[in-house]
């Protein structure tokens, strides 16, 4: 499982819910270079993340997903790590996916999980997925199969060649841009597409203004 120079970093809001089956499923795989983010949640995230002895920070208030990435991306970087690995803490990303992503790693690349099968994604997230992967592959001249899967392996030096403004679910999509556009491969693996009854913290009609506005944005960077 993940060696010494790759952190598994998890951005957390409100996960009370799916955290205690992650935290079973990570002891039973053995991963422990693990970094939770707890970003500004008002439930028992930062309760249980102590009792279970995890590495994390908590944002006083909710300052949002690409926020959490960079916070820990900074923390890994101090810690002299070459690649993080996120994923999701609502279980829609298997762990057993992991050695696909390390063995993929390179200097250059950003290796990102892509759901091949949507019959179970639902159609509106389908459609979003599927129009903002084709729009961004358009603008980092670059094929994103699956533009918006939060499981992606990143080279932390990324972070120190380029400065990255969003905070929210944009930063992923900023981030592929930006790393397409400055020469950094995009690779993909297959993951499986998982959907339980977790509740999505994407707001349709806010997060594609947030998005829209980005995108356009993109063209000035
Ligand atoms: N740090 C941080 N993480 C968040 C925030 N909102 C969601 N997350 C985390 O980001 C991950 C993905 O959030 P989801 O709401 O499931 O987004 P998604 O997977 O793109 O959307 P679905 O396809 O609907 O599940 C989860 O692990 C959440 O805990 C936030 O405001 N801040
Ligand atoms: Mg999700």
């Amino acid at each position: 499982m993940p060696n010494s120079s790759t952190l598994i970093v998890i951005p957390v809001f409100n996960g009370a819910s799916t955290l205690p089956r992650l935290m079973d499923e990570l002891s039973q795989a053995g991963i422990s270079n693990i970094f939770f983010v707890n970003d500004g949640s008002e439930d028992d995230t930062a309760q249980i993340l102590t009792n279970n002895s995890i590495n994390y920070v908590s944002h006083t208030r909710n300052l949002g997903k690409g926020a959490a990435i960079k916070t820990a991306a900074s923390w890994a970087i101090r810690r002299e790590y070459e690649w993080i690995l996120t994923l999701d803490a609502d279980l829609q990303h298997p762990l057993t996916s992991i050695p696909l992503f390390l063995n993929a790693r390179g200097d250059n690349t950003v290796v990102v999980g892509s759901r091949r099968n949507l019959a179970s994604m639902p159609f509106n997230r389908r459609f979003s997925n599927k129009f903002t992967s084709l729009l961004l592959s358009i603008r980092s001249n670059t094929l994103l199969s699956d533009s918006q899967c939060g499981f992606r392996l990143i080279p932390l030096k990324l972070f120190t060649q380029i400065k990255f403004f969003q905070n929210g679910f944009q930063f992923e999509s900023e981030m592929l841009i930006k790393a397409a556009l400055s020469g950094y491969r995009v690779d993909h693996v297959e993951i499986p597409t998982i959907y339980g009854t977790e509740k999505s913290a994407i707001r349709n009609f806010k997060d594609t203004v947030k998005f829209s506005t980005m995108y356009c944005h993109s063209f000035v960077w």
